[in-house]
């Protein structure tokens, strides 16, 4: 039996953990012998709190072979001490007539506390998932805060969006999801992400030629994906939650999997176009388990450049918005 692994969740009582702590502990994130002890961490709040203990009496009542452990806490240093992955979803939402300078300024505050604490008491090992929204952003906070761990071993979450993109191109071809390759979601978790449907493959052939039709690529089809989350809330009055989770499952599931293909929210170093210290996302390839090697070179045409500057001047500016509390 292998040694038990630390995961630490914030948000944990929320709606995303409620689908996502389960499935950690069956094995579905880390594998069907990885054991794991469960670090919950929610906002000192007592109503947050005690939904905690529900959650973690019914972790306890599911009688999973490979949970080793619960942790409750509200105190971050406690919940991050010696975890091996920390996956942050809790995050202050957006509140009516609130701005978005506001909410960045705000959600500032909570990650540079968590990146600073992250950074001083996980393991050596430490990796990094931001969710709580705005995601990139978020992470290029903690990250910032980090002395002892490489900015690299922060991420943001895009897989949502690529697993939306990969259903909708499936949909449009008449295809199963499972012929439908290499799509991936450059630059921002918000409508301004670009689907890069030009390197996607349908059965293998180019997805552009297979469905012939640039109008709803470059329109109807950038547009869903972007604005998934808005239409999930006007459908649901609450935003994508299993989903969500199911992503985050999927995204570290393929980073502990060397030779997965996917998106992730990086540190852009420059590539595509990016401002060198944005998190943007793009396609990496899992090397070692929890390490990766950006795919370079995919061509860009004109409609993608512009996707790419758009969804880049975001980024920016998001990071204008928070440059005060970084530096
Ligand atoms: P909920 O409001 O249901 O849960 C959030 C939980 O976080 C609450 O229980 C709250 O008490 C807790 N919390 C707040 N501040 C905290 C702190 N400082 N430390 C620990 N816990 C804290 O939201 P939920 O639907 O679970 O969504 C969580 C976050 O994910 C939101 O920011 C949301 O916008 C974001 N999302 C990101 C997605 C992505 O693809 N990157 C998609 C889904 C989701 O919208």
């Amino acid at each position: 039996m292998k040694a038990p692994i630390r995961v630490a969740v914030t948000g944990a009582a929320g709606q995303i953990g409620y689908s996502l702590l389960f499935r950690i502990a069956s094995g579905a994130m880390f594998g069907p012998d990885q054991p794991v002890i469960l670090q919950l961490i929610e906002a000192p709040i007592e109503k947050a709190l005690k939904a905690l203990e529900g959650v973690a009496m019914e972790l306890d009542d599911c009688a999973f072979p490979l949970l080793k452990g619960i942790v409750q806490t509200s105190d971050a240093s406690t919940g991050f001490k010696d975890a091996n992955w920390c996956l942050l979803i809790g995050a202050k939402p957006r509140g009516p007539g609130m701005e978005r300078a506001d909410l960045l300024k705000d959600n500032g505050k909570i990650f540079i506390e968590q990146g600073r604490i992250i950074d001083a008491v996980a393991a050596d090992d430490a990796r990094v998932a931001v969710v709580g929204n705005p995601a990139n952003t978020n992470c290029m906070i903690a990250a910032s805060q980090a002395k002892r761990l490489p900015a690299e071993r922060f991420t943001a979450m895009v897989r949502l969006d690529q697993n939306r993109a990969q259903t909708q191109l499936a949909k449009k071809a008449g295809v199963d999801l499972t012929a439908v390759k290499d799509i991936f979601i450059y630059g921002n978790h918000s409508p301004t992400m670009f689907p890069a449907y030009g390197h996607a493959t349908i059965n293998g052939q180019p997805a552009a030629k297979v469905i012939n039709d640039d109008t709803w690529l470059q329109g109807p089809f950038c547009e869903t994906v972007g604005k998934r989350g808005a239409a999930i809330i006007a459908a649901r009055g609450l935003s994508s939650a299993a989903s969500a989770a199911n992503a985050l499952v999927d995204h570290v599931r393929s980073l502990v999997t060397p030779g997965a293909i996917h998106s992730v929210a990086v540190k852009s170093h420059g590539l595509y176009g990016f401002d060198a210290n944005v998190w943007a996302g793009m396609p990496v390839k899992t090397t070692t388990p929890g390490s990766y090697e950006v795919i370079t070179g995919y061509a860009m045409d004109a409609f993608a450049q512009a996707k790419i500057a758009a969804t880049n001047k975001e980024l920016v500016e998001e990071r204008a918005f928070v440059a005060d509390m970084i530096k």
